[in-house]
């Protein structure tokens, strides 16, 4: 929807002329001016950003499904319309980013075919099962947590419409932290058996939180390039140190244990040290082996398969209304 109203010749120079663009767009990048959809830039930029814009909103529609399996089951009313509020809050989010990622050229329905193909990628959180209500906490507290680790840098992001997004999607993550956060001192203060869900739900998300931030900086094809870019502000180590850093003090206030028998203060340098994280894992669940990738997909498509008379009929209501100002201009 938005691609429509991109200029049309955006396209890179050749030879000298594109030398020249390159370093504008390097000069403009440093000086920290945003870069705005009918600016030049370069394609390999245009792409990088496609790809993670879109991720990201695959990731916010898909992450919507863990939680939606404890609409139906949340203990109270209120958790329920807290848990109602946060899902739809992740839609929200998907749709302000395939927004975005419109403004990069690329069609919304392409998006869509990506994800549901299995050519596009979403975050490997979300393809881990939620089977007890600890969970749920587990979620906001560790996966919010991290996502705003990793997003609030993200709001300072070169691409104009990109950053702007994640101004007010990293307002709504930090509701989401502190509601999963407070599930979890309540089940941590509860009885035993509250308690050992509590800790169980930190023994199954704990490692794989640490996974969201994506691969070791050695490994991490894309991280120089989109440093340079000033698309992403941190590497992948460097974001998940500081989530470490910041949440091994919550879950000792809680009174849990992290399942990592490794992990020690460093007096010197002041940050929490883990031990390996199963980078093996990490691949599998990439590779769609994780315990819930196939259902977390068969589940989007039938979504989509089923939604089809709501495009349909709202691409009609929109024909009707232009039908009808056209009309009415034409008297
Ligand atoms: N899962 O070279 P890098 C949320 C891929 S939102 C799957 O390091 P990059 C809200 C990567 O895409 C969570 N794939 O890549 C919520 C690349 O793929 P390629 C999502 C991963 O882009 C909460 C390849 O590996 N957040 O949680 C993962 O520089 C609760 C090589 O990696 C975002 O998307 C992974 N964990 O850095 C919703 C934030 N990690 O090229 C519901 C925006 C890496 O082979 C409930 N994205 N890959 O196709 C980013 O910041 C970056 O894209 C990274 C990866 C940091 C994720």
């Amino acid at each position: 929807m938005y691609s429509q109203g991109l200029n049309k010749d955006v396209s890179p120079g050749t030879g000298q002329e594109a030398a020249a663009e390159l370093e504008a767009f390097q000069r403009r990048v440093d000086a920290e001016d945003k870069i705005e959809p009918n600016d030049w830039m370069p394609e390999a930029y245009r792409r990088t950003l496609t790809r993670q814009i879109s991720q990201h909103a695959h990731s916010e529609i898909i992450g919507m499904q863990p939680e939606g399996n404890w609409v139906t089951r949340a203990p109270t009313l209120k958790r329920k319309c807290q848990l109602i509020a946060k899902i739809q809050d992740e839609a929200g989010h998907g749709l302000y980013l395939y927004s975005a990622a419109e403004t990069l050229g690329m069609a919304r329905a392409e998006m869509l075919d990506q994800l549901h193909t299995g050519k596009a990628k979403y975050s490997s959180i979300f393809n881990y099962p939620t089977l007890s209500w600890a969970d749920i906490g587990a979620i906001g507290w560790l996966v919010d947590g991290a996502a705003i680790m990793n997003q609030i840098p993200l709001c300072r992001c070169s691409y104009g419409p990109y950053a702007r997004a994640m101004i007010r999607i990293c307002k709504e993550e930090s509701f989401h932290q502190r509601q999963g956060y407070e599930i979890m001192l309540t089940l941590a203060r509860g009885t035993p058996e509250q308690k050992a869900m509590a800790q169980d739900a930190l023994n199954r998300w704990w490692w794989p939180s640490l996974m969201m931030f994506g691969p070791p900086d050695g490994d991490s094809k894309h991280t120089a390039q989109s440093m340079a870019w000033k698309i992403k502000r941190f590497t992948n180590d460097g974001l998940r140190q500081k989530f470490i850093d910041a949440t091994v003090p919550q879950g000792h206030y809680l009174g849990l244990a992290f399942p990592d028998p490794e992990l020690k203060f460093n007096e010197e340098t002041g940050h929490w040290e883990i031990g390996p994280i199963d980078w093996d894992e990490f691949q599998r669940v990439l590779r769609g082996e994780g315990p819930c990738n196939q259902q977390r997909l068969a589940r989007r498509r039938k979504a989509h398969e089923e939604g089809a008379w709501v495009r349909a009929a709202a691409l009609a209501h929109a024909e009707k209304r232009r039908a009808r100002a056209a009309k009415k201009q034409a008297a």
